[in-house]
């Protein structure tokens, strides 16, 4: 149990004893607390939240054939190099997640000496490290980044 869910139980715990006066409305609170944490435990499980950063990007990587580090999303680019990753991998048809490191800065600086790679995008294949938006235009141009796709399912049919 994480320090976030302790600190909730307590906070309910002591709600708890503040408001009941009988056992119906106690018993509909319980009833309604269990359902929030459980809520809140998914939330946690989900959000990778109960994870170190390195746990996350293995994660991230293990679960997924395609991911795209980038600044920003794939609509709303907030780097030209982003940008022009994401309209590579979409001329592909790439089938990818991405993670806005703008949202994650332990992660934006983890993931540089995760991957020894000091920019980005990052774009994995596989779980392996393929590089940033350079060579990534530069395979796509010799033809190889759709078939590096394809090979991990990373293409839609
Ligand atoms: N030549 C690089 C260009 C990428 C680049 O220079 N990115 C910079 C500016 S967007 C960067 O990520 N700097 C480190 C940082 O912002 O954390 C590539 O091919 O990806």
């Amino acid at each position: 149990m994480t320090a976030l869910e302790i600190k909730c139980l307590i906070a309910l715990g002591k709600t708890f004893d503040y408001n009941f006066q009988n056992t119906a409305k106690q018993a509909y609170f319980c009833k309604t607390s269990c359902f929030l944490m459980i809520k809140l435990r998914l939330v946690i499980l989900e959000s990778g939240a109960h994870m170190n950063v390195n746990e996350r990007i293995k994660d991230q990587l293990e679960n997924n054939p395609v991911v795209l580090y980038m600044k920003g999303t794939p609509d709303f680019p907030q780097c030209g190099f982003s940008g022009q990753t994401v309209q590579v991998l979409n001329a592909c048809g790439a089938k990818f997640m991405h993670v806005n490191i703008f949202e994650d800065p332990e992660l934006r600086e983890a993931l540089k000496v995760y991957s020894n790679w000091p920019t980005y995008p990052q774009l994995y294949v596989g779980g392996e490290l393929v590089g940033g938006c350079d060579i990534v235009t530069d395979l796509y141009q010799k033809g190889e980044l759709k078939t590096m796709l394809s090979a991990v399912g990373g293409v839609e049919v």
